[in-house]
C-alpha cells in the first residue's frame, strides 16, 4: 500500500486567452480534499518549467491526473506523461476531460496512461484515489476505462450525470487569480453554474459527455458563492462555464437580480444559444447588463434554416439572432457570433446567405462581432458515420489529434479553388464589418475609408465577385483582417492552419 495521500493534478497549456486557474482541477480537488488526500496542481502558469515540477511533485504522490482537450493539451501531455512513467513506472497516470472521455480507446492505447476517467471527474477520481491508496484493482469503478494487469482494456459502466448540487464547491483556495493576471492583466475567476444542454447539435458533444441532463445550483447557492468569492479574490471578471447559460431564462433572470442586490461589482459573461435569449424581455436583458454582463457568446453557426436544420440546430431561427442582436444592443451588451463555415451540405449559396444576413444584422447593431470557424470534427460528435463516407480521415491516434488545426482544417469537400473562395469571401465579410466599425469610431476617416474601401468591398458581396482582390491586400498592409475570437470571452485566437484529411 502507498505511504502517500498526495494527488498531483496537470492541466497541459493551451493556445487561447488565459481565462483563470483550470477549473476542472478546482472541481476534480475538491472532493479529494475533503477526504483527507493532499492535492498538487501544475499548470504552465503557476509553473513555466511544469515538466520538471511534475517529476519532482510526483516523487512521493499516489498517482497524476491530466486533464486534456483535442489540440495543443495532448503534446504537454503525452511529453510529460512519458517523463513520469519512465521515471515511476508504478505510479499510475489518469487522464481525463473531453478529448479522453471521447477518445477513450486511442487514449489507452498509450503505454503511458494506466486509466481514463470518462465524463463528470469528481467522484470517479475520488474513488479511483482510494482504491489506489488502499492497494486494491480498479474493477467497479463506475466511469473508468482502465488497462488490467494482463494489459487488457476494462470498460466499467457509466457513472450517472451528477447533478452538481450534491457535488462540493470547487476548491478556490489552492488557487491566487494574482498569477493568473500578471498573464491576462485582468483579476478573474471562472464559474460553472450549471452543466449539460438540452439540444443535441451534430458538431457538438455536449449531448455525449452530460447526456442532454441539465442541471443547476440554485440561484441563491450562485448569488452567496459570487458575493463571497469576488471580494476575497479582488475579482474584476467572472467568465461563466456554463455549456448553456439561459437555458433556464428565469433562473438567470434571478440571479442578475441577485447579483444586484447583493452590491458586488464585476464584469461576467456567458454562453448562451440564441432562442432562449430571444425571448427575454428587453428588461430582463437590461437587468444582464445591469448586474455586470458585459459579453455574451452564441453559436449562431449559420443564417441558412436549411443548414441549421443539417446541424440538428432547428431550435434556431434567424429572426432570433435578429432579436438578440436588437436586445442586447439596447442593453449595451457585446455579443458574438459564431459562424461555422463548410459544414457537410453547406453550399457555396448557403455560405452568402450567412455573409449577407451577418452583415446586415452587424450593420444595423454595431455590438455584434463574428468569430468564423472552418468545421471541425472533434472527437466523438454525432455526425463521424457520415463524415467517414464523406472521405474525412479519423485521426488515428493521441497525438494525431493534437495536430489538429482548430477552426482552419482543409475538409475534403472544400479545398483548392473552392477553399480559396470561401477565404476570400471570408475575408471580405470581414473587412466589410471592420471598415463600417473603423468608421463609426473615428469620425474623421469615415467619408475617405468608406469611399475607398466600403463602396466596392459591399459591392464584391453583393455580386460575389473576389478576383484580384485589392482591397484585402491594402487592408492587409495596414492591420490583420481575420480574428477568430473566443466565444467565452470576444478575445482574438491564434490562428494555425493544417489539413485533417
Ligand atoms: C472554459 C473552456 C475552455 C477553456 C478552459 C480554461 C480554464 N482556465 O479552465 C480553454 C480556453 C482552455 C478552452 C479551450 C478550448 N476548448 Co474549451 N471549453 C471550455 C468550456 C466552456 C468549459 C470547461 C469547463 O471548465 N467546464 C467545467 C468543468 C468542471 O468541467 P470540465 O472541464 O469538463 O472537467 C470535468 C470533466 O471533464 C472531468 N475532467 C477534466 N479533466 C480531468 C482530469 C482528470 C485527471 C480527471 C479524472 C477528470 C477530468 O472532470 C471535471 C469535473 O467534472 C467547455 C464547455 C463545457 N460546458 O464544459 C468547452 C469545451 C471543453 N471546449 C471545447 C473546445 C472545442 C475547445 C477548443 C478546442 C476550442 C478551439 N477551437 O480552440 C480549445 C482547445 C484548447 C486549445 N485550443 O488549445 C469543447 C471540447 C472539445 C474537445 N474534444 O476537447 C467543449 C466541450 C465545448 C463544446 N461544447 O464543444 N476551453
Ligand atoms: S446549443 Fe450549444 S451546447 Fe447545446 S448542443 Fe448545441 S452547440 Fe452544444
Amino acid at each position: 500500500m502507498p505511504a502517500t495521500n498526495k494527488v498531483v493534478l496537470f492541466y497541459p497549456p493551451y493556445d487561447g486567452p488565459p481565462l483563470g486557474a483550470p477549473f476542472s482541477l478546482l472541481c476534480l480537488a475538491s472532493p479529494l480534499l475533503r477526504a483527507g488526500f493532499k492535492v498538487k496542481l501544475v499548470d504552465n502558469l503557476l509553473h513555466p518549467d511544469y515538466e520538471r515540477a511534475i517529476l519532482r511533485e510526483t516523487e512521493d504522490a499516489l498517482c497524476l491526473g491530466i486533464s486534456v482537450l483535442t489540440g495543443p493539451h495532448i503534446g504537454a501531455a503525452v511529453r510529460v506523461s512519458r517523463a513520469v512513467k519512465k521515471l515511476r513506472p508504478k505510479m499510475p497516470i489518469v487522464f481525463g476531460g473531453w478529448h479522453s472521455s471521447l477518445a477513450t480507446e486511442q487514449t489507452l492505447a498509450e503505454p503511458f496512461v494506466d486509466a481514463v476517467v470518462r465524463g463528470q471527474g469528481e467522484l470517479t477520481l475520488l474513488e479511483l484515489a482510494q482504491r489506489i491508496a488502499e492497494g486494491r484493482d480498479w474493477h467497479g469503478v463506475r466511469g473508468v476505462s482502465f488497462k488490467d494487469a494482463d494489459g487488457r482494456v476494462i470498460h466499467e459502466p457509466e457513472r450517472p450525470v451528477a447533478n452538481i448540487n450534491d457535488l462540493p464547491a470547487p476548491a478556490y483556495h489552492l488557487t491566487d487569480p494574482g498569477i493568473y493576471a500578471a498573464v491576462s492583466g485582468v483579476r478573474q475567476l471562472a464559474y460553472t453554474s450549471s452543466v449539460g444542454c438540452p439540444y443535441q447539435c451534430n458538431y457538438c458533444t455536449d449531448q455525449v459527455f452530460y447526456k442532454r441532463r441539465f442541471n443547476a445550483y440554485r440561484v441563491e447557492r450562485v448569488v452567496d458563492e459570487l458575493a463571497e468569492l469576488v471580494p476575497r479574490y479582488n475579482i474584476e471578471h467572472v467568465p461563466f462555464f456554463d455549456s448553456n447559460f439561459l437555458v433556464d431564462r428565469r433562473r438567470g433572470v434571478a440571479i442578475a437580480k441577485g447579483i444586484i442586490a447583493s452590491g458586488i461589482k464585476f464584469h461576467w459573461d456567458f454562453q448562451t444559444s440564441t432562442d432562449f435569449l430571444a425571448l427575454m424581455s428587453e428588461e430582463d436583458v437590461r437587468l444582464l447588463a445591469e448586474s455586470g454582463v458585459r459579453h455574451i457568446g452564441f453559436g449562431t453557426e449559420s443564417a441558412s434554416q436549411e443548414v441549421l436544420t443539417l446541424m440538428n440546430k432547428r431550435f434556431q431561427h434567424v429572426e432570433q439572432m435578429v432579436e438578440t442582436a436588437r436586445k442586447t444592443h439596447v442593453a449595451g451588451i457585446h455579443v458574438v457570433f459564431n459562424i461555422i463555415l463548410g459544414y457537410p451540405g453547406e453550399t457555396e449559396a448557403h455560405r452568402q446567405q450567412t455573409f449577407r444576413i451577418m452583415s446586415d444584422i452587424a450593420k444595423e447593431f454595431s455590438n455584434v462581432t463574428f468569430s468564423p470557424n472552418i468545421f471541425t470534427p472533434y472527437p466523438g460528435i454525432p455526425i463521424w458515420p457520415q463524415l467517414k463516407e464523406m472521405g474525412v480521415r479519423e485521426p488515428q491516434s493521441l497525438e494525431e489529434w493534437e495536430t489538429l488545426a482548430l477552426g482552419t482544417n482543409v475538409l475534403p469537400w472544400l479545398r483548392g479553388e473552392d477553399l480559396r473562395r470561401l477565404r476570400r469571401s471570408l475575408d471580405y465579410f470581414l473587412l466589410n464589418n471592420q471598415i463600417r466599425k473603423v468608421t463609426k469610431k473615428i469620425p474623421w476617416a469615415r467619408r475617405g475609408v468608406r469611399r475607398l474601401l466600403g463602396a466596392p468591398v459591399r459591392w464584391r458581396i453583393g455580386k460575389n465577385r473576389y478576383s484580384f482582390p485589392w482591397e484585402l491586400w491594402l487592408s492587409r498592409a495596414v492591420e490583420k483582417v481575420v480574428t477568430r475570437r473566443s466565444l467565452l470571452t470576444g478575445q482574438p485566437l491564434a490562428e494555425p492552419t493544417q489539413e485533417v484529411c
